[in-house]
């Protein structure tokens, strides 16, 4: 831009004759286009010019960054006051946008994170993919880094490059982003990428000897971006059992022993429970990343009284909570036990011997 855009000056009685003007180092420059510095060299080298009238009229100003010019304007008598003129360019500002991806799905990184700049176009972007969880997939793409950069997950690309890139998931993290805008760099942007495990709901259910009721009625999981791909199901020694109707069990023989099931979601439906008393089985779903909270789901006899509900396993002096499943009222009494049968005042327990709890 032309200095004279920068600064003016008039004189209430002669022509301005000279223009002095400061210009820090670093950040922009002047372009003379002709225009003669008329100051000593030591001068120059301060970045102190003055120009005739007609030559500041000749010069320009080059931006590269914030800094401050200086100006005065001598009328052929004097110098007037020096007049500070700040000339700015702000950083590039990036927004992100936090978002949940699915396994194996992918999202532009552009669409992760952008960034704006108030007076240059944003030349590179820079991302930071911690280890784990999704990765980035180029297209293409060029990382400008170093080796020992690229191991450490950094990438950097030109703008057009950036616009390339894409970012599978598969599980939460917290991507980094910074944008350039030719003269330094921006603040980072953290850009939160999610998944959440899968969530179980378990439906306690009476179950007469005999009788069969599906896996999937007594529970069931939801995952908010990707499909259920695995269940696991406990089945406590003693009491019912499951029938597995062609479904595979996957786990080992040493968590077959401890009465673990795993199935895909496919088998998963072909497994039904046959009551033969009471328990509680233990539910967990995959989402191909990872299990979600385990569910516990109380299986009792019909007429049998009130199922524990759930929670943590009973153990001896523990305040247990229980519930009535015959009744409307969810719990029904809290009970604090020392020992098997007796309560902390001595007492009997006031159950059968099938409900007593033991450490
Ligand atoms: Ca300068
Ligand atoms: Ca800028
Ligand atoms: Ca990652
Ligand atoms: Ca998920």
């Amino acid at each position: 831009m032309d200095l004279s855009d920068l600064y003016s000056a008039t004189d209430a009685e002669d022509t301005v004759q000279y223009y002095r003007v400061t210009n820090p180092a670093g950040a922009g420059s002047l372009v003379l286009n002709g225009a003669v510095n008329m100051l000593t060299a030591t001068q120059q080298a301060q970045g102190i010019y003055q120009f005739t009238a007609s030559d500041f009229a000749k010069v320009t100003y080059t931006g590269n960054g914030s800094e401050t010019l200086s100006f005065m304007a001598h009328d052929g008598l004097r110098w007037n006051a020096a007049t500070n003129v700040a000339v700015t360019n702000a950083a590039p500002v990036g927004v992100g946008t936090p978002t949940a991806v699915a396994k194996g799905a992918s999202v532009d990184l552009s669409d992760l994170y952008s960034a704006t700049d108030a007076e240059d176009t944003v030349q590179y972007y820079r991302v930071t993919n911690p280890a784990g969880a999704g990765s980035l997939v180029l297209n293409g793409a060029v990382n400008m880094l170093t080796a020992t950069q690229q191991a450490q997950g950094v990438f950097q690309f030109t703008a057009s490059d950036f616009a390339k890139v894409t970012y599978t998931g598969n599980g939460s993290e917290t991507l980094s982003f910074m944008a350039h805008d030719g003269l330094r760099w921006g603040a980072a942007t953290n850009v939160a990428v999610t998944n959440a495990a899968p969530a179980g709901v378990g439906i306690p259910t009476t179950l007469a000897k005999g009788a069969s009721v599906d896996l999937s009625d007594l529970y069931s999981a939801t995952d908010a971006e990707d499909t259920v791909q695995y269940y696991r199901v406990t089945n406590p020694a003693g009491a019912g059992a499951l029938v597995l109707n062609g479904a595979v069990n996957l786990t080992n023989a040493t968590l077959q022993a401890q009465g673990v099931f795993q199935f895909t979601a496919s088998d998963f439906a072909k497994v039904t429970y046959r009551g033969n008393g009471n328990e509680t089985l233990s539910f967990m779903a995959h989402d191909g990343i990872r299990w979600g909270a385990t569910t516990n789901v109380a299986i009792r006899l019909p007429g049998s009284g009130p199922v524990a509900a759930a929670g943590p396993a009973p153990v001896a002096n523990a305040a247990l909570l229980w519930s009535d499943p015959n009744a409307d009222q969810g719990l029904v009494a809290l009970m604090p036990l020392v020992g098997a049968g007796t309560l902390s005042d001595g007492t009997d327990l006031l159950l059968g011997t099938d409900q007593r709890l033991s450490a």
